[in-house]
């Protein structure tokens, strides 16, 4: 005990009954209770915490690098060293990315992390006709070890850890960076890095799936019985949350399911007959770090003390796997369009709550990304982000530095107890597994989602710049452009001179071992691969021979009622609006009809789902398309179910070749009386280009949803004439 010091007087302990009288006195209405915030997750904050908070928690006085490693995985933590700056980049081309990487290597950053556009993501090579639209756009496109060469090129594999989010064709992606490396002269057991690898949560939010999920799991339970033999340094997942924030999740149920998610993966691993404690070192997590700033630093705090507690019952002895440790991305989805440099600003507090909840290995978002993929320009100010942080605040230097805190201390459990609750519910339904399967995970997550948007649009959650303080006028800033055609006409010359040059009877056998080996169960997949890939097989001829097999996945279109309604209630214009809908549902003798669409690859299907509940939610008969539409098949099916609009939501940059496509299908299949709008992340320079060519609304990200419904309404009253 420190000795009192003599020069500070006496202060009266702490009355809280005093202290609630006090705060009435400005408390609104009186009532101090007015003053508490109830999160979408269910959890009480208060105005006030105090030692009574904390007094009978049992985590309260353990310590970094210890169990449960609620403070942090590492003794040390930041202290010895900060966490990896690894900005998740990926620009059409292998040369252009990799050129990218070796500048943001030399420039601060100090991990590579790969994003491959949506071709390579769904296991279609560039030259298939179901991804014109998308090779190139989103992220990197890669065919065959030839481009992971080129991807890699003076990069030194055994020094220079690499993630790569993929997760659909994960073993032609992996094979092919295995195959890389080896040809660099980089034995597997140097390589360090993080493959994704979590196709669950791809089931519930992200949909770069392309087998079912049974097979599915089978590659994971592969890939982690694999690395864990032969590279001892990788990770073999990142169980992913971040999807499912993006997607509407609150905090509490990002956690679960991700928890929950977790233990599925390490069943399916001991099922296979392997020790936990051979593989759990190896399993890594990704968090999306939003702008509720106090409940993120006490989700991650939370998660890994509930992690621990999950390993230990499943008999987990060794450290490593009983620490969780994580990447953390900044939220795209909390990006406005509108005033994007406020973007920096949100970025840099959600950069500062994953450095206070002990991320491992953080992206921090480019201020552009609601509407573009960054340029250098923004790039370099997200990772400067970071490097401030690291190099000039001084905040590395304490190892969780809110511990203690009463506040952050009794979220911590509070958000701990509420995601346990949800993994038991999900336990009850016989597992995550069982919880995709059945379509419940994703509905929590969306009727998440719709209420998100609905207090958006009513003005209760307040965006600065969107709903409130809003420009008069927006100006347009610098985005980058990926000139599509070329890409793919590159990629396509490739793979011609690959197929050429290769030993084509030894690649046909090597696929057919893949095959035999899908059909029969026997055999590790991902070797398998690696064997094909040797031989220069592309990622299209992998995913195929195993596809012969598995078959392709497809999603059902379920989706929620009532839940926009309900959190809009009372705002402005709701019941106006219904009102005109009816009206309009007499005069055309049924209600108006919107097909909601998604065309190409590109799976980002928050947006479409909200708008679709809305719509319906305000009267429209609404009709979802199913995930991946050509533009032809969307064409086919508006006309088959008489809609008066298609609504294409587009947010992988596809909108300029898909667009125009769709209206072109409509009036080639005779029926251009089908009004076509666009939501979604679409550059302001892009909009005359989408109305000229025929687009009738162009709805970008911060549109409340009643505005675009009643723009699409007078659209539908203009086409029939009533
Ligand atoms: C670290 N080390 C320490 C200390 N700190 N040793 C002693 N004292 C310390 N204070 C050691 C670690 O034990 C480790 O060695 C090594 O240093 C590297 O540290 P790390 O903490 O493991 O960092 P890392 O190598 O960067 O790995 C972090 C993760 C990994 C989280 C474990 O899985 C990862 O990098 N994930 C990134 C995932 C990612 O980038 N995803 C992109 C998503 P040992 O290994 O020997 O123990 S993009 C998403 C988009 C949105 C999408 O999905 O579409």
């Amino acid at each position: 005990q420190a000795p009192a010091n003599a020069a500070e007087p006496e202060f009266a302990s702490a009355d809280l009954n005093a202290w609630a009288k006090a705060a009435a006195k400005s408390a609104p209405g009186g009532d101090v209770q007015a003053l508490n915030w109830i999160t979408p997750d269910g959890i009480t904050v208060k105005p006030l915490y105090t030692a009574q908070d904390t007094e009978h928690l049992r985590h309260t006085n353990t310590l970094p690098g210890f169990e449960p490693y609620l403070r942090g995985p590492q003794a040390t933590m930041y202290a010895v060293r900060p966490w990896t700056i690894r900005q998740y980049a990926g620009f059409s081309t292998a040369e252009e990315s990799n050129a990218f990487y070796r500048k943001a290597l030399a420039a601060g950053g100090q991990g590579v992390s790969v994003a491959f556009d949506l071709a390579t993501h769904r296991g279609y090579d560039s030259d298939h006709p179901r991804v014109t639209g998308d090779v190139g756009k989103a992220g990197v496109a890669i065919d065959s070890v030839e481009d992971m060469k080129i991807l890699f090129d003076q990069i030194p594999l055994d020094k220079v850890s690499v993630s790569m989010t993929m997760n659909g064709a994960v073993l032609p992606v992996l094979a092919g960076y295995v195959v890389a490396a080896e040809e660099q002269g980089v034995r597997q057991d140097q390589l360090s890095g993080t493959i994704q690898n979590d196709i669950l949560k791809e089931f519930m939010v992200r949909n770069t799936y392309i087998y079912p999920p049974k097979p599915s799991m089978r590659i994971i339970g592969d890939i982690i019985e694999y690395t864990s033999a032969n590279m001892p340094k990788f990770n073999s997942i990142s169980i992913s949350g971040y999807h499912m924030q993006e997607a509407g999740a609150n905090q509490a149920l990002e956690l679960a399911f991700t928890l929950a998610d977790g233990k599925e993966y390490v069943k399916t691993a001991t099922a296979k007959g392997m020790d936990v404690d051979a593989f759990a070192g190896r399993l890594s997590f990704f968090w999306a770090i939003g702008m509720n700033f106090y409940l993120e630093i006490a989700k991650m705090r939370a998660a890994r003390l509930l992690w621990c507690r999950i390993m230990k019952e499943f008999g987990a002895k060794s450290p490593k796997s009983l620490m969780l440790r994580t990447h953390c991305q900044t939220s795209g989805w909390s990006l406005t369009e509108q005033d994007p440099y406020n973007n920096v600003v949100r970025t840099t507090v959600e950069a500062m709550a994953a450095v206070f909840g002990g991320t491992q290995s953080l992206h921090t978002n480019s201020f552009d990304e609601a509407i573009a993929l960054p340029t250098e320009f923004s790039s370099r100010i997200a990772r400067n982000t970071q490097l401030i942080i690291q190099e000039e605040t001084h905040i590395p230097s304490v190892i969780d530095p809110w511990a203690g805190s009463y506040m952050m201390e009794k979220l911590t459990q509070d958000m701990a107890d509420a995601a346990w609750a949800i993994i038991e519910e999900v336990e009850a339904m016989g597992g995550m597994t069982q919880a995709v399967d059945s379509g419940w995970a994703k509905l929590k997550i969306e009727a998440a989602a719709a209420e998100k948007q609905a207090r958006i649009d009513s003005g209760k959650d307040v965006i600065v710049g969107v709903n409130k303080y809003k420009l008069d006028k927006e100006d347009p800033i610098d985005i980058l452009e990926i000139d599509n055609v070329k890409v793919r006409d590159g990629q396509i010359e490739r793979l011609n001179k690959i197929k050429k040059e290769r030993d084509s009877a030894k690649v046909q056998q090597a696929l057919d071992a893949l095959t035999a080996a899908a059909e029969s169960g026997e055999g590790n997949l991902l070797d398998l691969s690696i064997q094909a890939v040797r031989l220069r097989a592309t990622g299209g001829e992998v995913s195929d021979a195993l596809e012969k097999v598995y078959g392709r996945h497809r999603a059902d279109t379920q989706k929620v009622t009532g839940v926009y309604a309900a959190a809009y209630d009372s705002a402005e214009g709701w019941d106006k609006l219904k009102s005109e809908i009816n009206t309009m549902a007499d005069q055309l003798g049924r209600r108006p009809r919107v097909m909601i669409a998604k065309l190409g690859q590109d799976g980002h299907d928050r947006g479409a789902k909200v708008v679709a509940t809305a719509f319906a939610d305000l009267g429209f008969d609404v009709d979802m398309g199913p995930l991946f539409q050509t533009p032809e098949e969307c064409a086919r099916q508006a006309i088959e179910n008489d809609v008066h609009a298609v609504g294409v939501s587009t947010l992988a940059a596809g909108h300029k070749t898909l667009v125009p496509a769709i209206i072109a299908e409509l009036k080639k299949q005779g029926a251009d009386d089908i009004i076509v709008f666009v939501g979604g992340v679409i550059p302001a320079q892009d909009y005359d280009f989408l109305y000229e060519a025929g687009v009738k609304g162009v709805y970008g990200p911060g549109t409340p949803i009643p505005a675009s419904a009643k723009h699409v309404l007078e659209q539908i009253r203009q086409a029939t004439g009533i």
